[in-house]
């Protein structure tokens, strides 16, 4: 064929270098002197993820995992045979700090946003790499809070080393086949077996298998051979995945399992027969203690959410330059400019709720945070996983469709953004499931109250003329959510609130991050900075909050009969 090549898009060298967003964000969330430090590793780190990582992730990719169950001889073996690309990526992500700068605490609470950088650049070059080491972050904090001494030894100084030989990365093996979202169901039992335990169960899915140790959940035989039902009967517990000989630690690794995404990662179906393990934290504490690594790995979900919406809109970006179509390139069409616009400004305020969210993480982690802090984060985790997740599937799925029929041909690199984006959205919770974790927030941290304070004290300054449309929608919608909606949510009975709990936590996700936007845009006004500058964060916001909630509708018991009528459901347990 001859004639006519279209460019292919490119993204800029130094990924860091080029992502305003992320730079914006650093400036306001650290210190001068921490960003002066930390500046350069982070534009050698923006190098590295467009050239020798970007190769790795390339290699794991067309390598997908596979599982050699037996031998030539027939002995079931189970050897999990990963790329080369994947396991230079474990080196390079022990080299690289991506989890220990956030434990060695080098900057203080400034570490986390640090460390979140880092990770936020290498996820969209790591063939979902960023896996692994969002459960090894959540598993060292669980270590560091909850582990006896002599665990803590052992575990968290792998978890967190920077060299590769020494450095650990750890599985969360929560989901069994009847306990999904529901993890009170789950079956797997634990046996006392000298000072610690064994457990006997299977696990549907196990992300990472490739990982040296694991957390997981079990239920506690007692002496009598009983085990108590529910989430109070579940404990924690710690185990490595080879044993002593080398061998599996009483592991069968069934299959790896055939996922829409994110293939590079190893994920498995396994059965623990008599898997040597140590329990963490109180017994009948399981779920409440694993959440400590659960809120970690959510956070890590909202951050890979908005790295993949900032690394397909880059390239989206860069196609509308390069391509021409009637007359024009797609950058100079104003419909696609706007399309262009809308998830340029959504993803801001995306990545301002998800940055103020690590900024306060790193408060908690560093035990500056006083108690209203903490109780935002716990609100703002999941209302950044839900939100982002749900969020950034749509804007994938836009940017898929920006590049017209080539957004939809496998060779470009496309479609695996929105295939792996879709994950998202549904692990370590899906969105219904972090919509009741929110009213559960709200319930048992009150943090609803320390929410709405936030928002008045944020917005109190801001004053200038073209920021107060947009902060008196703002506070019009505050006034709704608590003094109209919340009540006649909490008249109308439970099933009111949990039917509304995603309309909610979406209006939560709206509103705060609004306030950011708005805010940000206020302080760029007051500190005088260059025009340009002050009247992109002025339309930012005022884009953003034309898009707020106009109305917040109770679902009352009338409504709940017609959904069923609607959603064709005749069964109703
Ligand atoms: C790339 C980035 C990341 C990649 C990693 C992904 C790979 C891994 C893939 C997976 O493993 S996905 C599987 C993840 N599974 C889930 O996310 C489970 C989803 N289900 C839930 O989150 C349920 O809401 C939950 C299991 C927590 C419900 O359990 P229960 O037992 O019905 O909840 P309950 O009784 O409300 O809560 C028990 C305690 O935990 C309570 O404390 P108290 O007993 O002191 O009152 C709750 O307040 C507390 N709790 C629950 N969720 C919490 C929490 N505390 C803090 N934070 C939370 N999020």
């Amino acid at each position: 064929m001859a004639g006519f090549i279209q460019q292919a898009p490119q993204l800029a060298e130094n990924r860091y270098h080029a992502d305003g967003l992320l730079r914006r964000y650093l400036q306001r969330a650290l210190p001068q002197e921490v960003l002066s430090e930390i500046e350069p590793d982070l534009e050698r780190f923006g190098r590295r993820v467009s050239t020798d990582i970007a190769e790795m992730a390339a290699d794991a990719i067309a390598n997908e995992p596979s599982l050699v169950q037996f031998d030539a001889w027939g002995n079931r073996i189970d050897r999990l045979v990963v790329a080369d690309g994947w396991k230079q990526l474990d080196r390079v992500s022990a080299e690289e700090g991506l989890v220990s700068i956030a434990y060695e605490r080098k900057y203080g609470e400034y570490s986390r946003i640090y460390q979140m950088a880092k990770f936020y650049l290498f996820h969209p070059s790591s063939a979902l790499y960023s896996c692994p080491l969002a459960m090894t972050d959540g598993a060292a904090r669980v270590m560091e809070l909850l582990a006896s001494e002599s665990l803590r030894a052992r575990a968290l100084p792998r978890l967190t080393s920077r060299d590769p030989q020494t450095f650990w990365t750890s599985g969360q093996w929560m989901t069994e086949r009847r306990g999904g979202s529901d993890v009170a169901q789950s079956e797997t039992i634990a046996r006392r077996d000298g000072d610690g335990y064994r457990l006997y169960g299977d696990k549907w899915f196990t992300s990472a298998v490739s990982a040296q140790m694991a957390l997981t959940l079990a239920r506690v035989v007692d002496d009598n051979g009983a085990t108590v039902e529910g989430s109070r009967g579940l404990s924690m517990f710690y185990l490595e995945i080879a044993a002593e000989d080398g061998g599996y630690n009483g592991l069968t690794i069934h299959r790896l399992k055939d996922k829409l995404g994110t293939r590079a990662l190893p994920t498995a179906e396994l059965t623990l027969d008599g898997t040597r393990a140590q329990l963490v934290g109180d017994v009948g504490r399981g779920v409440k203690n694993i959440t400590h690594l659960l809120n970690i790995t959510r956070m890590g979900n909202a951050i890979c959410s908005v790295a993949m919406w900032q690394h397909g809109l880059a390239l989206a970006r860069d196609y509308a330059m390069r391509r021409q179509a009637f007359g024009r390139t797609l950058a100079s069409q104003p419909l696609h400019l706007e399309t262009l616009a809308e998830l340029a400004v959504e993803l801001e305020g995306c990545f301002s709720l998800v940055g103020e969210a690590a900024a306060l993480m790193g408060r908690v982690e560093c035990n500056v945070a006083s108690d209203e802090q903490t109780r935002l984060m716990r609100l703002l985790t999941p209302i950044c996983k839900l939100y982002l997740g749900k969020r950034g599937v749509a804007a994938l799925s836009e940017i898929v469709e920006g590049f017209g029929g080539a957004g939809y041909l496998e060779d470009t690199g496309i479609p695996a953004l929105l295939r792996d984006g879709q994950v998202m959205s549904i692990w370590e919770g899906t969105t219904n499931v972090l919509s009741l974790d929110v009213l559960r927030a709200m319930d048992r941290e009150q943090a609803l109250p320390v929410l709405i304070a936030e928002v008045h004290r944020r917005l109190k300054p801001v004053t200038a003329a073209p920021l107060c449309g947009s902060r008196d929608q703002l506070s019009a919608l505050t006034r709704q959510l608590v003094e109209d909606f919340l009540p006649r949510a909490l008249a109308a009975g439970p099933d009111a609130l949990i039917a509304g709990a995603r309309q909610l936590a979406f209006c939560i996700a709206q509103l705060f991050g609004g306030v950011l936007l708005v805010e940000q845009a206020q302080q760029a006004v007051s500190a005088e900075a260059a025009s340009d500058e002050v009247r992109r964060a002025i339309a930012v916001a005022a884009r953003w909050c034309a898009k707020l909630p106009d109305r917040l509708m109770v679902l009352e018991e009338q409504h709940r009969d017609e959904s069923r009528l609607l959603a064709g459901c005749t069964v109703s347990n």
